[in-house]
């Protein structure tokens, strides 16, 4: 499936949950309407990421949403996942859409626009560009600005995601920004009411996106 919609991207973190907690979690962001989903997993066994990439997938085809796995192609073909997200420290997008042909999604991050123009010429389907401010989610990053941003969006033709330290109360430096969607991890994972939240989010996303 390579029909995607970046608008509310929501980026998954098992830490701190009971694995029955975090399905819960994931289910009711995709109930609340999370358009695209990112397993994103650190400190896990292969087997561990395969074994629970299994379980989110059967819940993202429940919804009919694709599933990403960050990091791993092979995570991602061994549960037929819809795509993987690779970062700077992963395999290079080029080699990556050389070993996997055009029918899955790739995504990449992006800090710069050459970087961003290296991704997209190397085959990426949409990237992920921040931090915009500072997360509390466990990540090696930088913060990246809105100028920035905004430049990355016009040089390339394929969506855009703002990411980092997103929430419902502090999206609007985005306004004016060619951006497709946003990600979030800690706005709706570490919610009381995931699916609420998400709701809120798609529909912040959508207006910020014109739709
Ligand atoms: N890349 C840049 S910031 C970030 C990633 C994976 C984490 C975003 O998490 P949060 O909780 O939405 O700030
Ligand atoms: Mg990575």
């Amino acid at each position: 499936m390579k029909n995607f919609d970046t608008t509310l991207y929501f980026i998954t973190d098992s830490t701190g949950f009971e694995e029955a907690e975090f399905l819960w979690r994931v289910e009711e962001s995709l109930k609340g309407g999370a358009t695209i989903l990112q397993l994103r997993e650190k400190n896990k066994t292969t087997g561990e990421y395969i074994a629970i990439a299994q379980k989110v997938h059967k819940l993202t085809q429940q919804y009919n949403v694709p599933l990403i796995i960050d990091d791993r192609i092979d995570v991602m073909l061994a549960v037929g996942a819809e795509g993987v997200h690779l970062g700077k420290d992963d395999m290079p997008i080029a080699t990556a859409r050389k070993i996997l042909g055009d029918d899955f999604i790739i995504g990449a991050t992006a800090k710069t626009v050459p970087w961003a123009l290296e991704a997209y010429e190397g085959g990426a389907d949409y990237l992920g560009v921040g931090a915009i401010y500072p997360t509390t989610t466990k990540v090696k990053t930088v913060l990246t600005s809105t100028e920035t941003l905004d430049a990355i969006c016009k040089a390339v033709p394929i969506p855009v995601n703002a990411i980092g330290g997103l929430n419902k109360n502090n999206t609007e430096v985005l306004r004016g920004i060619g951006i497709a969607g946003i990600c979030v991890v800690s706005a709706i994972m570490k919610s009381d009411d995931p699916k609420t939240e998400a709701e809120i989010l798609l529909a912040i996303a959508k207006e910020l996106t014109n739709q």
